[in-house]
């Protein structure tokens, strides 16, 4: 019989991979955390070498979960290309092959904690339909490859089902992806309380300064997951236990009982860039971890709280931080409503000052009293700073770099400096003199504030930097380092064409 050209015959594994993909993403609506493509992903996470998670933080931000899933596709796509190859010789040994694929991501979501109803459902699913095509789409390559007829009816028939099986792989994975149930937990029902009120912005007089209050649903996200726990209420419970006297648990509504504050606070992670994204302002209602550190009785000689998350995940926390009048909070609410599922639903821990790599562990479930000397958290192992507190810095959001027209030109931005607060922020052009901005409303030191400065744009090229200066009188670090081990520092600059 006829071999298949090979360029024909990965093309068809692509193809059947494909089909197989999306179809099986498709079929994982019917048992939340079974897509072959988001458990493969979620594993590669939790196997991937502690620096090149860095530098996908670094490198891609708030996208990396994006960029990891496209990858994951694109490799397992490669892998299909390799099983059309060897389904030149044996059709048989090709379906092993795309079998073993499916093992891959079979045990990928069944390796994950809680093994949904009908897990391996999306596996079979692809595996039949992948398969199928794969038959079928090399079936019709060896008929239509074998004699170079232009407009030969079997070349049509192989174009129909190479994009049939495309299509499938298309419209299964994008239908999959569109009816996801948004990643979001079931209502819950919070004691009413009312909001601290609030000032107003300097957004509102200049567009394009990071508001006053960030909106949940705009605030950045870091976290190793994909997919975010989803946690149940009726089951969730918080454990405080280590070197203290009365370890307890606690559920949630009895957590809902207990006296609540809300802050308005800053948080940013370490991996933030000068000038970056990855931070954040908010009003977090909770409980003061001191008083159920207290309730437990914390014993002599304990410096860190080592917390960890439903995931897995871990924090480590200087148990100062959790005792003094900062008051670091076990979190339930943002900005007014229950944390979303990104954030930490329904639980999450919240130190103000620290980057939240230290202090802000989300999905919370227990809280280890114990000691730096005997243990270490995710991201410390890793070489990070074992105590994150937050640089002092200022960012300039608007102008944008780029064109700017000659005349009046008012520049804006945020600055914080925590447990301290912001004296003034100041501006100036080209390295020259530091002039005074005017600062918009003050929640309070751990919160950041907006501030704007009116400047007489000339023709030419520009430089704007910005700086905070503490309440101290102290202004920020000017050296620029790197965000490892304890976060960036520099002057945030943004270069202008005036014309
Ligand atoms: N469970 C869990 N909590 C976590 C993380 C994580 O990966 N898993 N990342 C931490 C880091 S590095 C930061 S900067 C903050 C980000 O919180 P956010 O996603 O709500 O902005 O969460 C912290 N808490
Ligand atoms: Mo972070």
């Amino acid at each position: 019989m006829e071999r298949v050209p090979k360029r024909w015959a990965a093309l068809d594994g692509v193809l059947a991979t494909g089909a197989g993909l999306g179809v099986g993403h498709l079929v994982a609506l019917l048992a939340p955390g079974s897509s072959p493509v988001v458990a493969v992903a979620t594993r590669a996470i939790d196997v991937t070498p502690g620096p090149v998670k860095d530098w996908a933080v670094a490198t891609f931000g708030t996208n990396d979960k994006a960029v990891l899933v496209v990858g994951a596709i694109v490799v397992t796509l490669g892998l299909g290309a390799l099983v059309g190859l060897v389904a030149r010789r044996s059709t048989g040994s090709a379906l092993v092959g795309g079998a073993a694929l499916v093992a891959v991501a079979l045990t990928a979501a069944g390796a994950d904690r809680a093994r949904p109803l009908l897990w391996w459902a999306p596996g079979v699913a692809a595996l039949l339909v992948g398969g199928w095509a794969l038959v079928t789409l090399i079936g019709a390559s060896r008929i239509a490859a074998a004699p170079p007829v232009l407009e030969d009816p079997s070349r049509r028939r192989w174009l129909r089902l190479a994009l049939a099986a495309g299509g499938a792989g298309v419209v299964g994975g994008m239908l999959g992806q569109g009816l996801r149930p948004a990643a979001e937990h079931p209502p819950v029902s919070l004691p009413v309380r009312s909001m601290t009120p609030f000032p107003a912005g300097l957004e509102t007089q200049v567009p394009g300064v990071n508001p006053f209050v960030t909106p949940s649903s705009g605030f950045y996200r870091i976290d190793t997951v994909l997919e975010p726990p989803s946690i149940d209420v009726k089951t969730w419970r918080l454990s405080v236990e280590g070197m203290v006297d009365r370890p307890f648990s606690i559920g949630w509504d009895e957590l809902l009982g207990l006296d609540a504050v809300e802050r308005a606070v800053t948080l940013e992670c370490v991996s933030n860039e000068v000038g970056g994204n990855l931070i954040g302002s908010a009003r977090w209602l909770g409980v003061r971890t001191a008083d159920l550190l207290k309730r437990a009785g914390v014993r002599e000689g304990a410096d860190m709280v080592l917390s960890s998350s439903a995931d897995g995940f871990s924090v480590s926390t200087p148990l100062g931080a959790l005792l003094d009048g900062r008051d670091a909070l076990v979190v339930y609410e943002m900005n007014g409503e229950a944390l979303p599922a990104k954030h930490g639903f329904p639980v999450r821990l919240l130190t103000p000052g620290l980057y939240g790599f230290v202090g802000a562990t989300k999905w919370l479930v227990k809280m280890e009293v114990t000691t730096f000397a005997a243990k270490a958290a995710y991201w410390t192992i890793l070489g990070w700073s074992d105590h994150g507190p937050i640089k002092p810095g200022s960012q300039i959001d608007v102008p944008r770099p780029g064109h700017v027209a000659a005349g009046s030109v008012t520049v804006g931005g945020t600055a914080w400096a925590h447990g301290v607060g912001v004296g003034k922020v100041q501006v100036r052009v080209d390295g020259g003199p530091w002039s005074d901005a005017t600062l918009g409303p003050d929640a309070g030191v751990e919160y950041w504030r907006q501030w704007l400065w009116p400047w007489e744009a000339t023709r030419g090229d520009h430089q704007l930097q910005s700086r905070v200066v503490d309440a101290t009188g102290r202004p920020q670090e000017e050296r620029e380092v790197p965000s490892f081990p304890d976060g960036a520092s520099g002057l945030h600059t943004v270069r202008v064409q005036v014309s």
